[in-house]
């Protein structure tokens, strides 16, 4: 180990000294122990510098890690800024509801003990009531009492009252009964007598229907009709007039069975003027009531209308047969028949 500062300081006052033969020598001695020195001080600054390489290295190294770290701590300062001024935020707010809060509880706090007043209020209120309300359940009580009473006693009045209007109309009823009896028996009386005198008129009505349906004397009955034949002569115009002044006319010829009728009032080979005629258009014969006429019993030939004036009808009796008919000249005189 050399003394790196006395070494120096003698080299050089060597250098400066005026070289010889020994000097030089010496300084030749002194320049290799320079160089000795300057190897081992290399040495010593090579191994330095590699301490300080390595120390440099794990200083870079530590201040890798120590900004590794403060970034680490300056993002979890950041972090815990960002957290503390939330916090800060919700403080604020849980400050701002706390006060809301405290307001809403004075406020139910004011409202509950207004309740509190009102519950007392009422109370009171229910309690006047209960002792009204059982009152008059009392008074109630009395008054159903009393009107079951006064039920039956206007039950026990009505029926005596019904007894004594059922007595009244009874009684009412039984004189209307009476004199219902006695219009009664004059009723029976009037219709007896009444009847009586019905049964009177049924009689004179009866025998003066049968006056009706009998037949004059000199007229034959058929069906409901009675028929006269004439004893002398006359023309068709006055003959039927004879039957008109008779209650009749000339006879109208309904069926068969008066054709043979009529037919049989006749004599043999006789013939008499019946109520038919053509004079209103000729060859249209109509009977005197008015009809047509659609059955007909006319002669063979007949009715021909001789020489243009045969407008009015006869019958003829003819022994077999029931008659047969022929138109003749109204102006001429024949017998004649009625019908009513
Ligand atoms: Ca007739
Ligand atoms: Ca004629
Ligand atoms: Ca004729």
């Amino acid at each position: 180990q050399l003394d790196s500062s006395k070494s120096i300081s003698s080299h050089l006052a060597l250098i400066h000294r005026k070289p010889t033969w020994t000097s030089l020598g010496q300084i030749i001695c002194l320049h290799n122990e320079r160089i000795i020195f300057f190897i081992v001080q290399a040495d010593q600054l090579q191994s330095s510098y590699e301490t300080l390489t390595a120390e440099r290295e794990q200083l870079e190294a530590r201040l890798t890690n120590l900004t590794t770290e403060k970034d680490q701590l300056q993002q979890s300062y950041n972090s815990l800024t960002t957290d503390r001024d939330q916090l800060n935020a919700t403080l604020n707010n849980v400050t701002t509801e706390k006060d809301r809060l405290k307001a809403i509880y004075d406020t139910l706090s004011r409202g509950s003990d207004q309740l509190k007043t009102s519950y007392n209020n009422i109370q009171r209120d229910l309690e006047s009531l209960q002792t009204n309300h059982n009152n008059l359940t009392k008074s109630r009580d009395k008054l159903q009492a009393r009107y079951s009473t006064l039920q039956r006693e206007k039950d026990e009045l009505q029926t005596i009252f019904q007894k004594e209007r059922f007595k009244t109309s009874y009684k009412t009823l039984h004189e209307e009964n009476e004199q219902l009896q006695t219009n009664y028996s004059s009723l029976v009386k009037v219709k007896d007598e009444l009847q009586k005198t019905v049964d009177k008129v049924k009689r004179e009505m009866f025998l003066e229907f049968l006056f009706i349906l009998a037949c004059k004397t000199g007229w034959q009955k058929f069906d409901i009709g009675c028929y006269f034949v004439s004893t002398w002569k006359k023309n068709w115009t006055l003959s039927r007039q004879e039957c008109i002044d008779m209650g009749a006319d000339l006879v109208v010829i309904d069926s068969r069975d008066e054709q043979a009728f009529v037919k049989g009032m006749l004599k043999s080979g006789q013939n008499a003027w019946i109520g038919l005629t053509d004079s209103l258009t000729e060859g249209t014969w109509m009977w005197v009531d008015g009809t047509p006429v659609t059955t007909t019993y006319w002669q063979p030939g007949q009715p021909n209308s001789f020489n243009g004036n045969q407008d009015c009808g006869e019958i003829l009796h003819r022994s077999a047969g029931v008659g047969e008919w022929n138109d003749d000249g109204c102006f001429a005189e024949q017998y004649w028949i009625c019908e009513n």
